[in-house]
């Protein structure tokens, strides 16, 4: 395996540990062929874990890494639907249960054309040990399906969902397994999802999944979690170098749901956002996002972001995607968030950042930073956080809402921001105290990756060969 010269040990170190790993790699790569978000997935892990190997033998003994690779259950299922017009579709459905070490299998499911088997193993890889870190008692699991929603009416997005539980309900459950959303999946589907559930199994099982309504079972701040998560962990990197958000330009990607809190909790700190984008294009806005307008664009009209550009005014650039040579990360600023999808961030785009004078780097999409990238970032001294623990408030807050759930209460939204807060906190001080153990001070690659390791290792050896 190619080692990172940043988050790899050096060539001396734990050569033994690094050839046991490179070979577990390449049976990965062997094992699920073509899979290239999952291979980098794994390699992202793979590659920090040699001094953990060899400080802790027992986990190479008890095949730990073999094991934590290669998901618990797969499934994968067809889901057939009709459109307004009475024409039939048949899409698939997935859902793959990595891992129930610590606690039912978690994550969310995605709707998007581009979802197939090694999309949803990435996500489902990355989730065990982003849920590992918020400390609470929940496995890793994802799934979803390559049904496109964009321009769908609600009434064919209610058929898909229901179509598609009619197969889930059958390996889901508030002890088993508990999906939320993700892209292409949110309040509306989760809604129609529950309804099916509950219609099929004849349980109203508040704890099945996550993201609900909040007058039947939803949590308040579930909504806002992983965008204000994610900015609270950036503001914890920040403060670790004595700064803070106050008066930061922020660049952010995206404008669905992680996109839209994370620039609400960064205004709300004093930042001004001037981006935000769809896959048509990005907007930059000097005199920062109008959230109002924001919201009303994309969460009420289920618009466009160029929409956004025509009813702020003049003073607003839409720049069409693939249109100038240049992205969003084009823009100079001191902090940058990436919220849309993966590998959104490329090594030309690092590049530019840094140039522009970029201080923090936070993930609040999954894996949305090339390997390249990261390695830019870490090598030009910028705060890097993550996906894995920059974005684990969404999934922490799901783990709420499944407390409330189980004990049929609900919290105010002041007490559950001050648990999620408290979260993040505690996600930054386990990442930034284990790179450091680590010999790795200020890698929080290295720090989120080992701290969510150790945890679910630790749990699967005591659990028994399962
Ligand atoms: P939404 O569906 O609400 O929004 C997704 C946003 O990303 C949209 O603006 C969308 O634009 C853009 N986008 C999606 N795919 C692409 C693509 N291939 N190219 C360019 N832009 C794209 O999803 P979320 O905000 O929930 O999710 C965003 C990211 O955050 C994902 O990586 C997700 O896995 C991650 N995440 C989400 C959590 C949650 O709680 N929702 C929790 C943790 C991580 P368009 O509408 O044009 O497609
Ligand atoms: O990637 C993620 O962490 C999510 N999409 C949220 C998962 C959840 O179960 O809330």
């Amino acid at each position: 395996m190619p080692a990172n010269p940043h988050t790899a040990p050096s060539p001396q170190a734990h050569q033994a540990e690094n050839r046991a790993i490179e070979a577990l790699y390449a049976d990965v790569v062997r094992r699920n062929r073509g899979e290239t978000e999952f291979h980098q997935a794994v390699h992202e892990v793979l590659e920090t874990l040699a001094p953990v190997l060899a400080r802790r033998p027992e986990l190479a003994d008890a095949r730990i890494v073999e094991r934590v690779c290669e998901p618990e259950r797969q499934l994968m299922f067809r889901v057939p639907w009709t459109d307004d017009a009475g024409a039939i579709h048949v899409n698939r459905g997935f859902r793959v249960e990595f891992s129930s070490a610590l606690g039912p299998y978690k994550g969310g499911l995605r709707f998007h054309p581009s979802v197939d088997l090694g999309i949803v193993k990435f996500l489902g890889f990355e989730q065990i040990f982003k849920n590992a870190l918020t400390g609470l008692s929940i496995g890793g699991g994802k799934g979803g399906s390559d049904f496109d929603p964009k321009g769908r009416s609600d009434a064919e997005i209610m058929r898909f969902c229901q179509s598609f539980m009619t197969e889930l309900y059958r390996h889901i459950g508030e002890h088993t397994d508990v999906p939320a959303g993700d892209i292409g999946v949110g309040g509306r589907e989760i809604g129609y999802l529950f309804g099916q559930y509950k219609r099929i199994t004849n349980r109203h099982e508040s704890g099945v999944l996550t993201g609900k309504g909040l007058g039947w079972g939803g949590a308040r701040v579930r909504t806002e979690a992983t965008g204000y998560g994610c900015v609270l962990f950036t503001e914890e990197m920040l403060r670790a170098r004595g700064e803070s958000l106050d008066g930061c330009r922020v660049v952010v990607s995206g404008s669905g749901n992680v996109a839209v809190y994370a620039i609400e909790k960064a205004q709300q700190l004093g930042a001004t956002v001037l981006t935000c984008s769809d896959s048509s294009g990005y907007v930059v806005d000097e005199k920062g996002i109008d959230l109002d307008l924001l919201k009303e664009v994309k969460e009420v009209r289920r618009g466009r972001i160029a929409e956004y550009a025509e009813l702020r005014g003049a003073h607003v650039r839409f720049v069409a995607a693939g249109a100038e040579g240049s992205s969003v990360w084009s823009v100079p600023c001191d902090v940058a968030l990436p919220c849309a999808t993966q590998n959104e961030l490329t090594e030309t785009d690092a590049v530019a950042l840094v140039r522009g004078g970029v201080k923090a780097v936070a993930e609040g999409a999954n894996m949305p930073t090339t390997p390249e990238a990261v390695r830019v970032f870490q090598e030009a001294g910028v705060a890097f956080g993550p996906g894995k623990a920059a974005n684990a408030g969404g999934v922490a807050t799901s783990a709420l809402e499944m407390q409330q759930n189980a004990s049929r209460d609900s919290w105010t939204f002041a007490r559950t921001e001050e648990r999620l807060a408290g979260i993040m906190r505690h996600i930054h001080e386990s990442c930034a105290t284990t790179a450091e153990r680590y010999g790795r001070p200020g890698n929080y690659v290295v720090g989120a990756n080992i701290a969510g390791f150790e945890l679910v290792a630790d749990a699967m050896l005591a659990q028994g060969l399962v």
